[in-house]
C-alpha cells in the first residue's frame, strides 16, 4: 500500500487548505509556497504516488485534472495570457509530495520551461 501524504488529509478536509474546487474525482487547493501570483495544485482524490504509478483506471481522474485546470485558469483571469501545467515525478523531476498532482502556475511571464 502506498503511504498517504498530507494531500490525503487536505482532500478529506482534516487539515486546513484553501480549497478552490472539489468533486468526486479531484480536489484543487492553493499551494502553500506559491511560486507565482496564481499557484494551484490539482490532485486526484485517489492516491497515485507518482506518474510511474498511473494505470488505465485513473484516466477519468487524470483527464479531470485538465478540465479543472482550464476552469480555474479562467476564474483566475490567466487563461488569455497563459499559464503552465506541471507534473513532477520522483527525484530528478523534483517531486516532494508523493501524491500525484498538477501545478497550475501563472499570473506572470514564467520564463523558459527549464533552466538553460
Ligand atoms: P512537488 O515538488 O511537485 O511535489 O510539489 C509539492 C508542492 O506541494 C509544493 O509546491 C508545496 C506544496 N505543499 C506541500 N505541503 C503542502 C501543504 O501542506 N499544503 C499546501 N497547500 N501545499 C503544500
Amino acid at each position: 500500500m502506498a503511504q498517504e501524504t498530507i494531500f490525503s488529509k487536505i482532500i478529506r478536509r482534516e487539515i486546513p487548505a484553501e480549497v478552490l474546487y472539489q468533486d468526486e474525482l479531484v480536489t484543487a487547493f492553493r499551494d502553500i509556497h506559491p511560486r507565482a501570483p496564481t499557484h494551484i495544485l490539482i490532485v486526484p482524490n485517489v492516491l497515485i504516488p507518482t506518474a510511474n504509478d498511473v494505470e488505465a483506471e485513473h484516466e477519468a481522474a487524470l483527464g479531470r485534472l485538465f478540465t479543472v485546470a482550464r476552469k480555474l485558469a479562467a476564474e483566475a483571469g490567466i487563461a488569455q495570457n497563459g499559464y503552465r501545467l506541471i507534473v513532477n515525478c520522483n527525484e530528478h523531476g523534483g517531486q516532494e509530495v508523493f501524491h500525484l498532482h498538477m501545478h497550475l502556475v501563472g499570473g506572470k511571464a514564467l520564463g523558459p520551461m527549464l533552466a538553460r
